[in-house]
């Protein structure tokens, strides 16, 4: 029986994936919406199993993200590729202020360059190809395509549309330019990111064309099925050391029911490519996938327990919009996270957060919360609309919930000490026995001090889920200040098993 791992190989809210290989060692960037730090950036030796080394965009001068920016908005798709002896990463800042930018440096943990401004460059989903003769080429969705001097930003000639998808997909997008054998290769996606979503490829002599579609097409997707993988689409490939080709792509994992409700984002995933005259033809995707021929690389998990000791966060700890210090800092007081309230709620664009993304699909968080100087909270967060938490302060313990324009307190009770542990615990769906409808439930109780958990409220996970609330993100845990000052001790996350 061959040795299997689990798609997706980076879990959660890790979408629109491009990869590259130096040597021996796998790159791999994705979106990040309006969070800060943005555009998280991994490393694997084996294309599974991934650490996330930095994030591209982590100085507030890369990312303006103001209040005004949407959810679902900020970082858009990127490209990262190597050339040169440098790494260089393009993308989109859909924000007031923003546009595509270009950051280059030789350590991809970082740090990366200050954005160079690309004006001239249109659209999103951005894609970097150099040519034999060193000519940069820039490709955007739509699929139109220009040159471009990297170092400068400058747009050397206007965009040309050089291929416009199939004819019966929708939304051309995410382009990749690869040059492989003989021919370049222009893949992209269609349909749309969400259940028609689509992966389609098209070769020519040049980086510029003309293009001529694969009369497979599309190479990937998982439209009208029940595949336990949906939404599949924008890919990249690269070519492994063992000089196999592999797509890495996103897709999501919905559940409960039907049409089912995914709530982990749009998650990165890997599949085999093989060429057939050609032609790539991707190989099977799975959610327990054989692993590439080659020893594997296994990687140390997160931490369960972070105790902000230091004052530098883990990348993978993410804020909304911003993250100045005098907000969130290790420095007020040592070994606690400080989080000073903005003066906003978790309704607020500009509320006092900081997070990490669910990665799976049942889990628990806990924190240590002292709220003698205000009063905060453990929240699981889809965007401003659609968000559960618990918090304490001011002598009670709540649980909110929010969904659109309908906002109820689950529960209200007295809070035992000003320092206090809350949890939120995310379990299969209780329904005694009718039909599993939706994809979990979401608890939050107290926390006492030997450990117990005392449940206050379950809530249902549908609401928490991308198909009601819409956009392009996915849920993320995290610790918030609704008023004054909160001090959180440590945080702890760890999955849970299905049958919690
Ligand atoms: C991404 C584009 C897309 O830039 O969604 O639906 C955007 N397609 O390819 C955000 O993921």
């Amino acid at each position: 029986m061959a040795e299997t791992f689990a798609n997706p190989v980076i879990p959660g809210m890790h979408p629109d994936p491009s990869i590259c290989r130096v040597g021996e060692d796998y790159y791999l960037a994705c979106s990040s919406f309006e969070y800060f730090p943005g555009v998280p950036i991994f490393h694997s030796r084996d294309l599974v199993h991934w650490t996330q080394i930095g994030n591209a965009l982590d100085r507030p001068g890369q990312l303006p993200l103001p209040v005004g920016t949407p959810a679902s908005a900020g970082v858009y798709a990127p490209t990262l590729r190597h050339h040169d002896g440098r790494f260089w990463l393009i993308t989109t800042n859909v924000a007031p202020g923003g546009g595509n930018l270009l950051v280059t440096t030789t350590d991809p943990a970082g740090p990366w360059s200050d954005p160079i401004p690309l004006p001239g460059v249109p659209g999103i989903d951005p894609d970097l190809a150099w040519d034999a003769d060193g000519t940069c080429w820039c490709t955007v969705a739509g699929v139109s395509q220009l040159r471009l001097d990297p170092d400068t930003g400058r747009a050397l000639d206007e965009p040309r549309r050089i291929w416009s998808g199939t004819p019966d997909g929708k939304a051309p997008e995410a382009p990749h330019l690869h040059r492989i054998g003989e021919h370049w290769y222009l893949m992209i996606a269609e349909g749309g990111t969400e259940r028609g979503h689509a992966v389609s490829i098209a070769r020519g002599p040049a980086p510029s064309g003309p293009f001529e579609p694969c009369p497979d097409n599309p190479v990937l997707t998982h439209r009208g099925t029940d595949h336990p993988i949906q939404n599949t689409g924008h890919a990249d490939l690269v070519q492994a050391v063992d000089g196999s080709w592999w797509m890495v792509l996103l897709g999501v994992r919905p559940r409960g029911g039907t049409p089912g409700w995914h709530v982990l984002g749009r998650e990165t995933f890997l599949a085999p490519v093989t060429w057939v005259d050609g032609w790539p033809v991707v190989g099977e995707l799975a959610i327990d996938q054989p692993v590439p021929p080659w020893p594997t690389h296994p990687v140390a998990p997160l931490p369960a327990r972070e105790d902000f000791d230091t004052s530098q966060l883990a990348p993978h700890w993410i804020s909304i919009r911003r993250r100045p210090v005098e907000d969130c800092t290790t420095e007020r007081r040592p070994g606690w996270l400080t989080l000073r309230a903005r003066g906003g709620s978790l309704d607020e664009q500009d509320v006092t957060f900081v997070g990490r993304r669910q990665q799976d699909l049942y889990c628990e968080a806990r924190v240590l919360l002292d709220t003698a100087e205000g009063r905060g909270g453990l929240a699981v967060r889809l965007d401003e609309e659609h968000h559960y938490e618990i918090e304490a302060g001011e002598g009670q313990v709540r649980v909110l919930a929010r969904v659109g324009s309908l906002r109820a307190q689950a529960a209200a009770v007295p809070q035992p000490d000003a320092a206090v542990t809350l949890a939120v615990r995310i379990v299969p769906v209780r329904e005694p026995g009718g039909p599993r409808v939706g994809p979990d439930t979401i608890v939050f109780g107290l926390c006492g001090a030997d450990g117990s958990f005392t449940e206050l409220a379950a809530l249902d996970g549908r609401y928490l889920s991308t198909e009601v609330a819409g956009g392009f993100t996915g849920r993320v845990i995290g610790a918030y200040a609704a008023s004054g000052t909160a001090h959180v001790d440590w945080f702890d996350y760890r999955p849970l098993e299905e049958t919690a």
